[in-house]
């Protein structure tokens, strides 16, 4: 039995990888989680300058939902010092993917080449961030523009680009298809849902930023649906990325089936010991291939379609 694990071109050890804005800001965060067990890391979304984002609080804890809302706005140091960071985990030997956003094409254009001298495993094009005023979602939910965008970028190198979708659009797979066409070597579903909760004790919003990204348990059978939907119209032209509300080794299960390649972890790494968390995981799927007779992962892939 095996977890080596293909995404396109890429080989990794098993299919977990870290998803990107969760223990992805210093390399040390993002080497531990790669140490812990994980297939790949994904940094935090880089850009051309640093920004320190939303006021607080700009994380708040859904305990009774097992979820997570945040405004976080894009903090992060930008490109030209993450580089650093970057270089780092290539010295450490980490297979990174690095997350990238920009406000239009041409910053993407700057981050891309300011960072793909680096050994970088993929490019995660981050077309969907919810929390910020123009820019972000508004590339990812124009068709035309994620094309543009994909295409101008697929011309500047040979790095594998992943294009990581919004859930918050009316069709995604206009969108998806729009990727594929600009030339994406993955699709990954799902970044978070647009998202608000208020204190009825203040009677005001709990982020500072008032609106934010819903992630954790609460959006898993929508990044679930999403996977599906995908795999039946795309899954034979492209490999896709599960993300949304992994706590369990059942979850990841769920979403391989749902026709997921890889999948990401993001929330429930960020609430718990990743050590023990990945260590759960691990023994789960192992559990689960025994008990119905897989022995790779790729068997498991799309098995709900069949
Ligand atoms: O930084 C953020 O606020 C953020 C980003 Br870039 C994203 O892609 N998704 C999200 O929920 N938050």
């Amino acid at each position: 039995m095996s977890f080596d694990t293909e995404v396109g071109d890429i080989q990794l050890r098993n299919p977990l990888i870290l998803a990107s804005g969760v223990l992805g800001t210093t390399y040390s965060t993002l080497q531990r989680t790669y140490e812990a067990g994980l297939g790949a890391v994904i940094t935090k979304s880089i850009g051309p300058r640093s920004r320190i984002g939303n006021p607080n609080p700009s994380v708040f804890a859904l305990q009774e939902i097992r979820s997570v809302i945040n405004s976080v706005g894009l903090a992060n140091p930008g490109y030209s010092i993450f580089r650093e960071d970057i270089q780092i985990l290539n010295e450490n030997k980490i297979p990174t993917i690095v997350s990238i956003f920009g406000e239009n094409k041409e910053e993407f254009l700057e981050v891309l080449n300011g960072l793909k001298d680096l050994s970088v495993l993929a490019f995660e094009l981050n077309l969907s961030c919810p929390n910020t005023e123009k820019g972000g979602t508004q590339i990812g939910t124009d068709p035309e523009l994620v094309k543009e965008i994909v295409s101008m970028l697929r011309k500047e190198t040979e790095i594998p680009l992943w294009v990581k979708l919004t859930p918050n659009v009316s069709n995604i797979l206009e969108i998806a298809d729009a990727a594929i066409k600009g030339g994406s070597d993955a699709l990954v579903a799902i970044n978070t849902l647009k998202a608000m909760v208020i204190d009825i004790q203040t009677k005001m919003p709990v982020l500072g930023f008032k609106r934010g990204g819903l992630s954790g348990a609460a959006i898993k059978p929508i990044g679930i649906r999403y996977v599906y939907d995908l795999y039946e119209n795309f899954g034979d032209k492209i490999p896709i990325i599960g993300v949304g509300g992994i706590y369990r080794g059942e979850d990841i299960i769920e979403y391989l089936l749902a026709g997921a390649t890889a999948v990401e972890i993001g929330t429930s790494l960020g609430v718990a010991y990743p050590e023990n968390m990945i260590r759960f995981f691990q023994m789960k799927i192992k559990k689960y291939m025994k008990e119905h007779q897989f022995n790779s992962i790729k068997e498991i892939t799309g098995g709900a379609h069949r």
